[in-house]
C-alpha cells in the first residue's frame, strides 16, 4: 500500500500543475487527471479532452512509474493494461448469491406480475417500481474493499463464478477506486459487462483485417473478451459496464430504494445507465416498455428487454424469492431478434438500378416478432466471406424494421450435400448479361429499365414512394400487375392510367382505383427536390436532391450543368457528378422527363443562387462552449449565411469552431488538419472579412 498522501480522489478537481521535477506530486497529479478524464468519458459520456491529449498524459505517467516503480498505485490508470496471462480462472464463491431473474413477454405477464406483487404486499395501492434496461451482456460482481477494487467475478451458476479481476481491471468504465472520502468497508457492485455496438463493429473489422474469426454479436464479443486468459487481449477490447444491483455491504447504510442505490452508485463514480425511471403500477411499467422499444435501435448498445423492480428495498425483502429468482423483479423481454433456420435455396433479387442481391430462401422461422422466409445476403462477396451455402443451418437476424439478414452459418450442422451459391450469368428476369465492374461490390443486370421488368418495377416503386412523389395506394402488388400486364412501363405512363384499366386489375375495386387516380392527380403538384429524387438517379439520395434543387433552382439548369458545375454543389463528389452526367446523356431519360412535364407535373421554379452567400458550400462543426453565442445561435448564423452545420468532423469539414472544453471533435480536427477557429474568427468570416 502507498502512503495516504499519494491518494487523490478522482472526483477531486485537478488544481494547478506542479513542477514536473517534483515527480511524486507529478505522478499523483497525472493519475488524478487521467482518472477524471476517464470518468468523464466512460461514465458520464461527456469527454473532457482529446484522445491524443489523454495519451500524452498517460505516457508521461507510464514513464514516471517505470523509473520510480514505488509510485505505482492500485488505482493508477496505467494498471489497466493487463498483466501476465493466467493458466485458468480461479473459482470465487459469492458471499451473497447472484440470483436469476424471471422473464415475461406479453402484456398479460406484466399485469400478472404486478398483481402478484400487490397481493404479496397486501396492498390495494399502486406499487412504485424502478424500471431500467435489460442489457445483453454478462452479469458480474465487483468487490470493493475500503473503496478499492479488489476482486471481480462472473456470475457463474449464481453461487460460484470465475475470478476475472485481471481482465476487469482493464475495463476503463469500471473505477479502480470509488469516489468520495468515506467508502464502505465492503461493497459488492453488481451489473452487466457489455460492448457498445460501435466498438463491436470496430472489433470485427479488426478481426477481419487480421484474418481472425469475427464475433456474431456484441454479447459474444463481450463474453469472449472477458473470458480471455490473457488480460492484455482484454485490454484492447472496448468493454463497458452498467451497475444494477448490490451484494454484500458492510460499513455503510443500505439505501432505502433501488433508485436510491443507483443514485449512490453515481456518486461513487460507478457507471449507471441513464435510461431508467421510477413509475407507478402496471400502466407505468408498460409505458416505460413502449418508450424504450421505440428508441431501442438508436441506443448505442444492445438490450433484450427492460427490467422492473419493486423500488422500496423493504418491500423487496418482504416479497422474497421463488426458486433462485426474486419475486420483486421481472425482465420484460423483446421477441428474440435472432433465430436459426435452414437455407433451402439462394436466389437473387434485381433492384431498380439493376443491382443483384443474393437472397436466402429460408424454412419459415419466427424472429423479431414475424415469420421470415427470405433474408438478404447483401452481395456475392458477403456470401463468400460468410461462407453461407445452400443446405446450411444459419442464424437469421431481424432487428426492428431492418430487412432480415443471414448472420452466419453453424459449422457443426453443415450437411455433406451443401452447395455453393453461383452468381447467374444472365438476369433471370430479362435475360441480359449480369456484369460486375471491378471496382464495384455488386453485380448488375445490364438490361436497364427498358429491357428489365424488375428494374422497371423497382424504379416505379421508388418514384411513387412516400419521400419521392408520395403516391398513396400504389403498392408492390399493383405495380407488379401493371408492369407484368404491360399496361405501363415508365413513370410517365402512370399519369395515363384510367379508371377502367385500373379497376380491371385483381383486388381493385372502383373505389380504390379512384383513390389511386386522386393520389396521382395530387402528386402532380410537387417540389423540385422531390422530383429530382423521384427520378432515381444512382447515388442521388434525398439530401443530394435537396442540394441540387437549392443550388440550381430549376430543372433545366441541372440538366445542362457541366461536370465542373455539378462538383460545385455541396454533397456532390466525382461519383455523384458522373452518375448525373450519365443520366442526362441518356435520351430515354430526357424523354421521360418531358413526358412527366407534359403530364402536368409542376413545381415552383426558382433562379439559381446567383450571388453566393459568404458561407456557401462551407461546412462547420461546433464544439465546446463559445464565449457569447449559444450553440443554436451560432448554427443559425452559419445557416443564414448559406453554410451548413454538421455533427461530426470529416475531411470535408471547412472549419471547426472550438470553444471552451472542446472535446474529441477538436482532436479529430487536428488529426485531419481541418482549420480550427474561435467565435471571433467565425463572426469575421460570416461578415465576409475572414
Ligand atoms: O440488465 C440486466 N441484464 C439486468 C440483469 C438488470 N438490469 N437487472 C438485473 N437484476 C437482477 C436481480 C433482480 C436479481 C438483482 C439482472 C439480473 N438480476 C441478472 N442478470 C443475470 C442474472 C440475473
Amino acid at each position: 500500500m502507498m502512503e495516504p498522501d499519494l491518494f487523490f480522489s478522482p472526483a477531486q478537481s485537478a488544481g494547478t500543475q506542479p513542477d514536473p521535477a517534483d515527480w511524486r506530486a507529478r505522478a499523483a497529479w497525472l493519475r488524478t487527471e487521467l482518472n477524471r478524464h476517464g470518468h468523464a468519458y466512460y461514465v458520464l459520456d461527456n469527454p473532457t479532452i482529446p484522445d491524443a491529449e489523454y495519451d500524452k498524459l498517460f505516457r508521461e505517467l507510464q514513464s514516471l512509474e517505470n523509473t520510480h516503480p514505488e509510485l505505482i498505485a492500485p488505482d493508477s490508470p496505467t494498471q489497466r493494461v493487463g498483466g501476465a496471462p493466467l493458466a485458468q480462472f480461479a473459482q470465487v464463491s459469492h458471499s451473497v448469491p447472484m440470483l436469476s431473474i424471471n422473464n415475461g413477454f406479453a402484456e398479460a405477464d406484466i399485469v400478472a406480475f404486478d398483481r402478484r406483487v400487490r397481493e404479496a404486499l397486501k396492498t390495494g395501492d399502486e406499487v412504485e417500481y424502478a424500471t431500467e434496461l435489460k442489457f445483453d451482456g454478462l452479469a458480474i460482481n465487483l468487490r470493493y474493499e475500503n473503496g478499492v477494487l479488489v476482486q471481480a467475478a462472473t456470475r457463474g451458476d449464481g453461487a460460484t463464478g470465475e475470478n476475472v479481476t485481471a481482465n476487469i481491471r482493464t475495463v476503463r468504465a469500471i473505477p479502480l477506486r470509488l469516489h468520495g472520502s468515506h467508502p464502505p468497508k465492503v461493497l459488492d457492485v453488481r451489473g452487466e459487462v457489455l460492448m457498445f455496438k460501435s466498438d463491436f463493429a470496430k472489433l470485427n473489422a479488426r478481426q477481419r483485417d487480421a484474418g481472425q474469426k469475427e464475433f456474431a454479436n456484441p454479447r459474444n464479443a463481450a463474453a469472449g473478451s472477458l473470458r480471455q486468459l490473457d488480460p492484455r487481449i482484454t485490454a484492447h477490447r472496448a468493454l463497458r459496464f452498467f451497475a444494477y444491483g448490490i451484494g454484500l455491504l458492510e460499513g455503510a447504510e443500505m439505501p432505502l430504494s433501488h433508485s436510491g442505490l443507483l443514485d449512490w452508485y453515481v456518486k461513487l463514480g460507478v457507471p449507471v445507465c441513464n435510461e431508467k425511471a421510477v413509475v407507478n403500477g402496471a400502466p407505468g411499467l408498460l409505458e416505460f416498455f413502449h418508450g424504450i422499444a421505440e428508441k431501442r435501435d438508436k441506443l448505442p448498445y444492445e438490450i433484450d428487454g427492460v427490467v422492473y423492480k419493486v423500488n422500496r428495498l423493504d418491500e423487496q425483502q418482504k416479497l422474497g424469492f421463488v426458486s433462485r429468482a426474486p419475486r420483486f423483479a421481472l425482465a420484460h423481454k423483446f421477441p428474440a431478434e435472432e433465430a436459426t433456420t435452414v437455407v433451402q435455396d439462394i436466389g437473387i433479387q434485381v433492384g431498380r438500378t439493376g443491382a443483384i442481391t443474393p437472397v436466402a430462401r429460408l424454412a419459415p422461422v419466427f424472429v423479431g416478432g414475424v415469420t421470415v422466409t427470405n433474408a438478404t445476403l447483401h452481395n456475392e462477396d458477403e456470401v463468400r466471406r460468410k461462407d453461407i451455402q445452400i443446405g446450411d443451418t444459419v442464424i437469421v437476424r431481424r432487428a426492428g424494421d431492418v430487412i432480415p439478414e443471414v448472420v452466419s452459418f453453424v459449422p457443426e450442422m453443415r450437411p455433406s450435400g451443401a452447395r455453393q451459391f453461383v452468381m447467374p450469368a444472365v438476369c433471370p428476369i430479362c435475360g441480359s448479361p449480369i456484369v460486375r465492374l471491378e471496382e464495384e461490390a455488386v453485380a448488375r443486370c445490364s438490361g436497364g429499365w427498358v429491357k428489365c421488368a424488375a428494374q422497371r418495377k423497382g424504379g416505379l416503386l421508388h418514384f411513387v414512394s412516400r419521400r419521392a412523389m408520395d403516391i398513396e395506394g400504389l403498392g408492390d402488388q399493383l405495380v407488379e400487375q401493371l408492369v407484368d400486364k404491360h399496361i405501363i412501363s415508365t413513370a410517365a405512363d402512370l399519369y395515363k392510367l384510367g379508371l377502367t384499366s385500373l379497376a380491371a386489375l385483381d383486388r381493385m375495386a372502383d373505389k380504390s382505383a379512384q383513390n389511386v387516380l386522386n393520389a396521382l392527380e395530387k402528386s402532380k403538384s410537387t417540389t423540385l427536390q422531390r422530383f429530382i429524387y423521384a427520378l432515381g438517379i444512382r447515388h442521388v439520395g434525398e439530401s443530394t436532391a435537396k442540394e441540387l434543387a437549392r443550388h440550381f433552382g430549376n430543372l433545366d439548369a441541372l440538366l445542362h450543368a457541366s461536370e465542373e458545375q455539378l462538383l460545385d454543389v455541396a454533397d456532390v463528389g466525382p461519383v455523384v457528378a458522373r452518375s448525373i452526367m450519365m443520366f442526362v446523356a441518356n435520351p430515354l431519360n430526357l424523354e421521360l422527363i418531358e413526358q412527366l412535364r407534359a403530364a402536368g407535373i409542376t413545381w415552383s421554379e426558382g433562379t439559381p443562387e446567383s450571388k453566393p452567400k459568404s458561407l456557401q458550400g462551407k461546412t462547420f462543426v461546433l464544439t465546446g462552449t463559445l464565449p457569447d453565442l449559444s450553440r443554436d445561435a451560432a448554427a443559425e448564423m452559419i445557416e443564414a449565411a448559406g453554410g451548413k452545420v454538421a455533427g461530426s468532423v470529416s475531411k470535408k469539414t471547412s472549419y471547426v469552431v472550438a470553444g471552451e472544453d472542446a472535446g474529441s471533435k477538436l482532436a479529430k480536427a487536428r488529426e485531419l488538419g481541418v482549420p480550427i477557429i474561435d467565435e471571433a474568427e467565425l463572426l469575421a468570416i460570416i461578415a465576409g472579412q475572414g
